[in-house]
């Protein structure tokens, strides 16, 4: 008798199955939009054939930085204070510069009780990948309104928002963020190929992700709402990855398309929708979020990227093996040494 045998498995570059790459089952409500994002932040290091063991998972409280539990089962990861996981992550990679940090944080995380982290981490351009899942609220206390919820949203209760909202990538861009994007947990496409290029990046990745909350804020009125989202997004231009590994075979018009290469040598491809887009431009990405915020849109795509300013680890010249592992005979210097020193301040 014949016998079926189950479909070969597909292995990335360094030989792991993206089973390897996922991690425990989530425990967020059916249809979260955080749920999408852990699915994109798997399929993207299963892509880029990452070792899990190098990677860093960082995160704050909330519904959003519980999802680090539902990707890279193997990575490293620690789940900080409300609020405070920008000073853990920047302490962990002075430690060990060769991690490869992702935060993921919500918008209340960020922008309410971690503002004040928040606005240093991107001045510092900390090599991290920080993602914000975005539903405009705080889904872990029911709901209320965080400060990205836009002027006039209103709760399910009828509450209607008065004041106005930040724009984190508005924020991180004027701040210093090398890598400044927005995406939306239902654009699979896009939000992969942003990942894929965030892990190509050193310096700081702030992206900046729409993420529905099913539960509290996916109603009529709500503009962080699945439908408001659909019937709002405004695409910037159409984004494609092609990592280091691969030769670049893709056939674009010169004319309508921007190739940025990216540091380890993979590139992003982005194909101008319409308007003649310069995404090195601070002042043309303030100017895009300004005018798409004035006429209640959600623009998405890369806003900015520089690839040229050094990042905050290479800025403190530490030596090239990671502090973690040094011995102690090489971390801490002899009695000589220190008393050069206080001769030197005398
Ligand atoms: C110091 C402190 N203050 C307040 C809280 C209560 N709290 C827990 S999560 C949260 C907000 C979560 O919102 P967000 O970061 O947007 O994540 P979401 O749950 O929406 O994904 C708040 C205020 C807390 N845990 N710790
Ligand atoms: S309460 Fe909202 S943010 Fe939290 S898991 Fe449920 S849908 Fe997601």
């Amino acid at each position: 008798m014949a016998t079926t045998l189950p479909p070969p498995r597909k292995l990335n570059r360094i030989g792991l199955d993206q089973a390897a790459y996922k991690g425990n089952k989530t425990t967020l409500c059916a249809g979260c939009g955080h749920n999408a994002i852990s699915e994109r932040i798997i399929e993207a290091f299963y892509e880029m054939g990452v070792e899990p063991y190098r990677v860093a998972k960082m995160s704050g409280i909330g519904c959003s930085s519980k999802s680090p539990a539902y990707f890279l089962k193997s990575s490293h990861g620690f789940n900080a204070v409300h609020g405070r996981m920008p000073s853990v992550a920047t302490g962990a990679l002075v430690a060990n510069r060769t991690l490869i940090m992702i935060g993921v944080s919500g918008d209340g995380d960020t922008a309410s009780i971690g503002i004040g982290q928040f606005v240093h981490l991107m001045r510092r351009n900390l090599p991290i990948i920080y993602i914000i899942e975005d539903n405009g609220c705080y889904g872990l206390t029911k709901g209320q309104f965080s400060a990205t919820a836009d002027v006039g949203s209103k709760l399910k209760t009828g509450v209607v928002n008065e004041l106005p909202s930040i724009d984190t990538c508005a924020l991180a861009i004027e701040l210093g963020a090398t890598f400044v994007a927005r995406s939306f947990s239902g654009d699979k496409k896009q939000l992969l190929a942003l990942l894929q290029a965030a892990i190509a990046h050193r310096g700081t990745v702030m992206l900046d992700v729409i993420s529905p909350c099913v539960t509290f804020n996916d109603h009529d009125g709500s503009t962080k709402s699945y439908s408001y989202v659909r019937e709002h997004e405004e695409i910037l231009e159409d984004v494609s990855f092609v990592p280091f590994f691969e030769d670049i075979t893709v056939d674009y018009d010169p004319g309508t398309t921007t190739d940025i290469a990216l540091h380890d040598g993979s590139h992003l491809l982005l194909k101008k929708l319409g308007v003649d887009y310069d995404p090195t431009s601070k002042a043309e990405a303030l100017r895009v979020l300004t005018e798409s915020h004035e006429k209640g849109e959600v623009l998405t795509g890369l806003f900015y990227v520089d690839t040229r300013r050094p990042h905050f680890i290479d800025l403190l010249h530490l030596v090239d093996e990671p502090l973690a592992t040094l011995p102690e005979s090489r971390v801490r210097p002899p009695q000589s040494v220190l008393d050069e020193v206080m001769e030197e301040h005398r």
